[in-house]
């Protein structure tokens, strides 16, 4: 059978989360494996579309994205999450439902200055000009994991070794 399990990734903006969701995509895809990718694009504009950015809206978005998830590791699927995900305790909800050794929990460490610069669309300029409110890293808080089960320093590495330290990780761990 197929071993379900969760590689959440969390991380700031720019930050690299959406391009190494994708690479683990692709890889797993290529081995045969049941995965599936959420991620703000395909959950913001529908399940979520009530929500916006305070702290309650993001808890709330977390929570039901975990939900959906479990639902997915219930059905034998591979999930890969990549949300910015600020709080750790949104982070250790969805942990908290789904069964021991299931969630990885993915740091997409990077640089907030590389992030800046990176900017793809415009958003850290906008927040630092006031322009955006309540934006994650400027005027809204980001909590890094202390304990990340994955750490993915992606200011550093190129993203094929990235993706390739995560399926280590879960050949490791049996879910590959
Ligand atoms: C952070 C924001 C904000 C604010 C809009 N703060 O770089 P992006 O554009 O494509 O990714 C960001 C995305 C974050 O949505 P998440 O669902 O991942 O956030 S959370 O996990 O905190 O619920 C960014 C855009 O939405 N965006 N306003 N104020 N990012």
């Amino acid at each position: 059978g197929h071993l379900g399990a969760v590689i959440w990734l969390t991380g700031l903006s720019g930050s690299g989360k959406s391009t190494i969701a994708k690479a683990i995509l692709a890889k797993l895809n290529a081995d045969g494996k049941h995965v599936n990718c959420l991620d703000g694009d395909n959950v913001r504009h529908g399940l979520c579309s009530d929500l916006g950015f305070t702290a309650d809206d993001r808890s709330e978005n977390i929570r039901r994205i975990g939900e959906l998830s479990k639902l997915f590791v219930e059905n034998g699927n591979i999930t890969i999450c990549s949300f910015i995900s600020p709080y750790q305790k949104d982070r250790d909800f969805v942990r908290s439902i789904l069964p021991e050794g299931k969630f990885f929990e993915t740091y997409i460490d990077c640089d907030i200055e590389t992030c800046k610069q990176r900017d793809p669309k415009g958003l850290y300029k906008k927040a630092i000009a006031g322009e955006i409110n309540g934006f994650t890293g400027i005027d809204s808080p980001y909590e890094a994991p202390t304990n990340p089960d994955i750490r993915l320093k992606s200011d550093t590495y190129p993203v094929a070794d990235l993706v390739e330290s995560v399926i280590v990780k879960l050949k490791d761990q049996g879910i590959i």
